[in-house]
């Protein structure tokens, strides 16, 4: 709406220079301003982590690591309601919209009883009768062993349950030997396979993403192809049409050492990847090819058209603890952009546009080219418009990483 408010400025602008009377054109809007009413609406609370690799060793909020946040309307009336996950350092909360502005805490009678350390969280109705359920994705202590208590089913009264272990999630991430086995990251459901039933996409850390096929029955078959997944540090990914073929793609952040060396510590270093999709549910890796590899430390990522010319660009936050002396060179990350050329020749090298702030945040904004290899004989306004329904689709995981 602002952008088209800006056009109708400038027609007048025009027209009231035609007749010299300047006077007449209309003022231009102030730009939207936000007030911060967290306390008021009632979701104020603690997430962070107590421990000490994530977080600050002591029970407050972490300055270091928060995490995402799914937003649907889970109780189908209209508002749009909150799940909010805590990392390590207390349960996670449900939030119902009373759609006056404020927020009432049903965690309790939501049934959602997760007790693991949680990262991020995503609502997608899996099952196709008409409510919201959720994933939840977690990074840390598994315990206790059983149902990961990631898939949790909406019954439609806004009472949910934990299915993970008959909808076939749980399986992917057991070990016998009590090992940590989750460290899922960023949850997304999408359907990769163009049958209608949303499927879904897990970054995970430490070479644990994920592909789960809806098998449109309450089930969903792990058909993670490891020659092509093969991102290694993976904590956020976006989910769009970036080629404009139809197919959703999806990007995933991973960590990118720009000497190659991780210098003996437990990450790898081989950076950032994006998965074509094929629409069957299979994906190609086009990373280099788009040349998106090179990212640093990522987190939290998104698809959106930045620069309004109707195809998909891309952008991630970077960075990682400044205490932290085995990570020295991503204290100071700068966060990523990257413009599509919408399948034509390369822009001419890099450009900034403008915030240098770095670590975990906005920074530089560095401009090369999202390649593609498929055709893209749609106008710029029908790429536009496969633009915003992949960006829909992206949006409906709703919890884009960490950051
Ligand atoms: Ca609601
Ligand atoms: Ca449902
Ligand atoms: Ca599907
Ligand atoms: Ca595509």
């Amino acid at each position: 709406m602002g952008r088209e408010g800006s056009g109708r400025v400038g027609a007048g602008l025009v027209v009231a220079a035609a007749v010299g009377v300047a006077s007449l054109a209309p003022a231009a809007a102030p730009p939207p301003t936000f007030t911060d009413v967290t306390v008021e609406a009632g979701v104020y609370y603690e997430h962070g982590w107590i421990d000490p690799t994530f977080g600050v060793g002591s029970r407050r909020p972490s300055p270091v690591n928060t995490s995402g946040v799914a937003a649907g309307d889970y109780d189908r009336d209209g508002d749009v309601d909150l799940y909010a996950v805590r990392g390590d350092i207390g349960p996670n909360l449900l939030f119902r919209n009373r759609g006056d502005g404020t927020f009432e805490d049903v965690t309790a009678a939501s049934g959602i009883t997760s007790n693991r350390d949680s990262v991020s969280a995503a609502f997608g109705d899996y099952d196709r009768d008409g409510d919201l359920d959720l994933f939840i994705t977690h990074w840390g202590d598994n315990s206790p062993p059983g149902p990961t208590q990631q898939l949790w089913r909406n019954d439609g009264t806004g009472a949910f349950t934990d299915v993970s272990a008959a909808a076939g999630i749980s399986a992917s991430y057991a070990m016998p030997d009590g090992q940590i086995a989750d460290l899922s990251f960023t949850p997304s459901f999408a359907d990769v396979d163009n049958d209608g039933w949303p499927d879904l996409l897990v970054a995970g850390d430490f070479r644990t993403s994920q592909v789960f096929r809806n098998n449109r029955n309450g089930t969903f078959t792990n058909t993670t192809d490891p020659a092509v997944i093969t991102d290694e540090n993976a904590m956020g990914l976006a989910v769009g049409d970036y080629d404009d073929d139809g197919n959703l793609d999806w990007f995933v952040s991973s960590i990118w050492d720009p000497d190659q060396d991780a210098m003996g510590n437990n990450w790898f270093v081989s950076g950032n990847r994006l998965y074509r999709g094929h629409g069957d549910g299979t994906f190609s890796d086009v990373t280099d090819v788009a040349g998106v590899r090179e990212g640093y430390w990522g987190w939290g990522a998104t698809f959106a058209d930045f620069d309004n010319d109707g195809d998909l660009d891309l952008y991630h936050t970077n960075g990682w603890k400044r205490d932290d002396p085995a990570a020295h060179e991503f204290h100071f990350d700068p966060a990523r952009a990257w413009l599509s050329n919408g399948g034509g020749s390369s822009p001419s090298g890099a450009r900034r546009w403008g915030s240098t702030t770095r670590c975990r945040g906005a920074g530089w904004w560095r401009s090369t080219t999202i390649a593609t290899a498929t055709s893209t004989s749609s106008s710029p306004a029908t790429r536009g418009r496969r633009a915003s329904t992949a960006t829909t689709a992206a949006t409906r995981r709703a919890g884009s990483g960490s950051s």
